[in-house]
């Protein structure tokens, strides 16, 4: 083969090579140290030097010409592949994030969180106790007979004993008292306690639950009143239903721990449906109170001759729903929207749900 026949068939060689494998074959076959035009280039010490000169140059420039068009090639090649791997691996950094559905805390929670800080601000410390309590700091310490329906079977979870177990009955707390006879034991008077935490009764129907969640409160000082107590308590409800105007109205009643006991309700209006505090013509009864029993007194170590105060309680679970809104404790387990949008239900994010569910 001569010289341009050489050329046409590696330049066409180079042209059609369709990867750089294919490429990689063309160069070994022309400039390997056994390829054709190697080979040729070997032919060179056996001729004679006039020869040589005019052939070597010769040979010099298509081996050059071969060499360059297998670099143009291969550049090509490798524009060509990233070319290719830019169309499949591209991305849109101008998108926006996609959102993540986020959690809230429960309500129940947050109720809980509020009025510990506002009771804070009156000075009020938060005690914590056991969930299971013997009978004499749940019953006996508080003043409640044996006799008393409470302590009957019915009422209260107990736990379980083997007949021959000889320590003394316990139960699930039925309210956060026996965790304020504990503070009142361990610190004596003065004191300023409450105790949030959950409560058991055996109780189950639309309208209760076995385990609920109550927020008691405990001043104990030289001289504090009834007043105190009156003045406590609206304050409260006024932080934490953020209305100006509360009104309550304190009702004589009965606790075995307290004397005297005062049930109290609140003023509020149901308009459609929509509960507001401190207006209208209704009253919804929200806590118990009362100046602690002497006896109770006694019981936790305190002088009833040197010490008295007030103590309060109520329902956690029942005020939360007031605060939001909540008619009855159905819609609480039925996904009323409020609750599930309180949630950050995700569902409820979707923008053309019918019947104006999206916010
Ligand atoms: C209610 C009534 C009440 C108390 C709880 C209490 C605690 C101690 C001493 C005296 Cl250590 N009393 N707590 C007093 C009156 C009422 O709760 O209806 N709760 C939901």
């Amino acid at each position: 083969m001569d010289l341009t026949e050489l050329r046409g068939k590696y330049i066409e060689a180079v042209a059609r090579a369709a990867d750089e494998a294919a490429l990689e074959e063309v160069r070994l076959a022309a400039l390997g140290k056994k390829g054709e035009i190697s080979a040729m280039m070997a032919t060179l010490g056996k001729m004679d030097p006039d020869q040589r000169k005019a052939a070597g140059a010769a040979m010099n420039v298509l081996r050059d010409e071969i060499d360059a068009a297998l670099r143009a090639k291969k550049a090509g090649l490798a524009d060509a592949a990233l070319n290719e791997r830019l169309k499949s691996e591209w991305l849109d950094v101008t998108l926006p994030g996609r959102p993540r559905p986020r959690g809230t805390i429960h309500p129940v929670s947050q109720v809980m969180e509020e009025l510990t800080a506002i009771f804070a601000d009156m000075g009020f410390a938060v005690a914590e106790g056991p969930q299971v309590e013997s009978d004499w700091y749940n019953f006996d310490a508080l003043n409640i007979p044996p006799e008393h329906p409470a302590r009957q079977e019915h009422d209260t979870f107990f736990m379980h004993r083997d007949a021959s177990d000889p320590r003394p009955p316990h139960v699930l707390r039925t309210h956060t008292s026996p965790v304020q006879i504990r503070a009142m034991t361990e610190q004596g008077a003065p004191i300023r306690v409450i105790a949030p935490g959950r409560v058991y009764r055996m109780d189950m129907d639309q309208t209760h639950t076995p385990m609920f969640h109550q927020v008691e409160g405990l001043c104990i000082d030289r001289d504090i009143s009834m007043a105190n107590l009156k003045w406590t308590l609206e304050e409260f409800c006024r932080a934490f239903f953020e209305v100006d105007k509360v009104e309550l109205r304190f009702r004589a009643s009965h606790f075995p721990f307290t004397e005297p006991s005062a049930e109290v309700d609140i003023r509020y209006s149901n308009v459609n449906g929509q509960l507001r505090i401190g207006e209208g013509d209704k009253w919804m009864e929200i806590l118990g109170s009362g100046m602690v029993h002497p006896k109770v007194l006694a019981a936790a170590g305190v002088d009833p001759d040197a010490w008295q105060g007030f103590a309060f309680g109520m329902g956690i679970d029942r005020i939360a729903m007031l605060k939001y809104g909540i008619p009855d404790l159905r819609a609480f387990f039925e996904g009323d929207l409020r609750w599930l949008r309180h949630y950050g239900f995700a569902a409820l994010d979707m923008p053309d749900l019918p019947g104006g569910l999206s916010r």
